[in-house]
Formats: structure tokens, sequence, C-alpha cells
């Protein structure tokens, strides 16, 4: 046939295969006319496949909700006598899928949340590509009078996982998502809390104990406010573990006797962190994501073609006395580019190079989950 004879004549003559010369026919049509065919063609698939995909940038499905312990479980969603689990991931899902802008909160440390997409969010390189809203706020005063940005952050750690083998579930690899906290000594990896079901009559400010893998115990308190069983209801064993990264305490009582505590926000790269619109700031990407920040086990940089599940788990183990304890809250996630294509479909490779981010403007060299100013400073 013309067309294979074509490319081998191409090949032979050591040039581009598709250079034709002129007047050859391919399948019978001047070469010219196909050319124009095949690229009108490749267009309207892509015409096609943006008009096709009805992708919603919302996050639709809840996987699974296991919350810590704390004053808003069993209430945020509510338990009804009977729900199981799966009935709770569901009442999640209920709460925030589609943008329904319902809350779920996640207890204290290590309580998680997993949700996922209608389609694959692409890691546009060079760009933040997830937005998650929480519930966090800016302190309207702070007697201390601190330029510190606080207020009620209670920062959620971000873990993303790409559907690799394809069946629509989150059984796939994890990589958490390094913020700035990331080379902080204060930050504890690998970390472990077992919290303890209370008995019936545990006193209030030692209602339920936990303990951690480096020998510390301590016990979230019941506050006055919140008088529903704390340890999450359709949880049948006497004990919950969790593992993971633990944040540096963020929270002050600024006024010296426990009536006004800012619990501060780091800087990028958690949920529930900063308010979800910093309308003054624009350049802060508030609770925005970007793919690239993926480090594996090893808190090495990985590359990451896109993601289609999420876990965020309550970052910080605290109590702020009458606040109580820290616990993320999730309202709401989405992809920030929802019409982007795959380009990279190849299996996640570990990155040998740095990742270069632009943080508020400034370029950042994440290198094996540090982060290195233009100079090669580390900051
Ligand atoms: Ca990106
Ligand atoms: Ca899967
Ligand atoms: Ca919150």
């Amino acid at each position: 046939m013309g067309h294979n004879r074509t490319i081998k004549a191409g090949a032979e003559r050591d040039a581009p295969a598709f250079c034709v010369p002129n007047g050859e026919k391919i399948f019978g049509i001047p070469f010219v006319l196909t050319y124009f065919y095949l690229t009108f063609a490749f267009r309207m698939k892509t015409l096609l496949f943006i008009l096709l995909s009805s992708v919603t940038p919302y996050l639709t499905r809840v996987f699974e909700y296991r919350p810590a312990p704390g004053q808003f479980i069993n209430t945020i969603p509510t338990w009804e006598a009977g729900d199981t689990a799966e009935d709770m991931a569901l009442k999640a899902q209920d709460a925030l899928a589609d943008n329904e802008g319902g809350m779920v909160s996640l207890g204290s440390w290590g309580g998680y949340i997993v949700f996922g997409f209608d389609h694959e969010i692409i890691n546009v390189p060079g760009a933040y590509d997830l937005k998650i809203l929480g519930n966090a706020t800016y302190a309207m005063s702070n007697p201390n009078d601190t330029t510190a940005l606080g207020g009620s952050s209670e920062p959620g750690v971000v873990m993303v996982s790409r559907d690799d083998n394809g069946n629509g579930l989150p059984d796939d690899k994890w990589y958490e998502l390094a913020g700035s906290e990331e080379s902080n000594p204060l930050t504890r990896f690998k970390y472990k809390v077992t919290y303890y079901r209370p008995a019936d009559n545990a006193p209030a400010d030692q209602y339920i104990l936990w303990r951690d893998n480096e020998g510390n115990q301590g016990y979230l308190p019941k506050n006055a406010y919140h008088t529903q069983n704390y340890f999450p209801e359709w949880i049948s064993d006497n004990s919950m573990s969790f593992t993971g990264t633990r944040l540096r305490d963020n929270g002050k009582d600024e006024s010296g006797k426990g009536s006004y505590y800012v619990l501060y926000c780091f800087d990028w790269g958690y949920a529930d962190n900063h308010p979800n619109v910093v309308a003054d700031y624009p350049e802060r990407h508030a609770s925005e994501f970007d793919i690239d920040w993926a480090v594996n086990s090893k808190r090495e940089s990985v590359h990451l073609p896109g993601i289609h599940f999420v876990k965020v788990y309550s970052g910080v183990l605290q109590v702020c006395g009458w606040l109580g304890e820290t616990s993320t809250e999730i309202t709401n996630a989405y992809d920030l580019h929802p019409n982007a294509q795959p380009t990279d479909l190849a299996s996640p490779v570990k990155s040998t190079q740095p990742v270069k981010i632009m943080q508020d403007g400034q370029l950042v060299i994440l290198r094996q989950g540090v982060r290195y100013n233009a100079q090669g400073q580390r900051l």
C-alpha cells in the first residue's frame, strides 16, 4: 500500500515518516487532504472530549469516614441507632458530595475521611490542582497584637492516591502532600496514637484516654457543650488506633487565663488551616494543593500524573481549654482545573529531580520533602 511504502521510503531517506512527496496519495486521497482530515478529526476528538466530559469538579464519593473521638463525633454527621461504618460514610457523602456544602468533623488527631472524584485530577505542572474547604477563620482580634495569622486553624494532613489498578476503589498506593511543616523539627512522622473507649462513669476531665508510640498519654476531656458520647458509636472495638504525621501544637492561650485561644495557621499545605477564601491575599492560595508536593513513606518527592482519591486526617493532637480538642473539619473539595486532559498516564515514578513549585510568587524547590529557595538555601 502506498501508505506503508511512503513510510519506508521516508525512513530510508532519513526523513520524517510523514514526509510525502508532492502529489502522492494515501488511501487514494491526495496527502495534503489526508493531513487536513486527520488534523480536523483530531481537533473534533478533542472538542468531543471536552463536550462529553461532563465531570463535576467536586468530590462525588466518600469511601470511608473514620474519625477519632471528639466533641463533634456522632453529631457531625449524626449517628442514629443501628448505623454502621458504611452508613456513616454515606452520611458523610450526603453532607459533602456534589457541592452539597455540609460539614464533616474528623475528631482528634488521626481521624480521617477518604473521598474521591468522578475523574482523574490531573497534576498540571507548576499549578495548584486541588482545593479542600474547611471551616477555619482568622481571629477577629488578638490581644497580643501579633502579626502571625491565626484563629480557628485546625490543620489536617492531606494524602493523595491514583487509581492505578483501575478498579475505581482507593486500594492503591497513598502519598502524603508535604506542607510547610515538613522540615519543622517538631513534626513527628510515623506517629501512632490509640484512643480508648471511656467507661460510662469516666470523669469529664479524664474522659478519653490516649496513648502514643513514644510512651506519652493524655486525655480528651468532655465539655459541657457537647454531652453525647465522643467515641464513635459505630465502632465496636474498645480502642481505635491511627498512624501518620503529627504536626506541632498550634494553639496558644493569648489571654493568659484560658479564655482566649488562638490556633495559629501553618504557612501552607494543610486542610482547614486558612479560611477558604482569603480575598485580601489571593496570592496565598489558601487551602489549595499541588500534587507535586507528594512524598513517599521515606519523605522523598514523587511525581504523580494525577490522582483520584484524597485522604484527610486531623494533624494536631492538642486540647485548648474550653475549646476542647483540635479537630479538622471538611466541607468540600474540588478539582481546580477539571477540563485538563491526561497527558502523562505513566505509573508514578520516583522523581530523582527536585520539584519546582511556585509559592506566594516565589520559586520554591522541593527536594525529598525539604524546601529550598532559588539560591539553594533551606527554607
Ligand atoms: Ca500541579
Ligand atoms: Ca484502585
Ligand atoms: Ca475546624
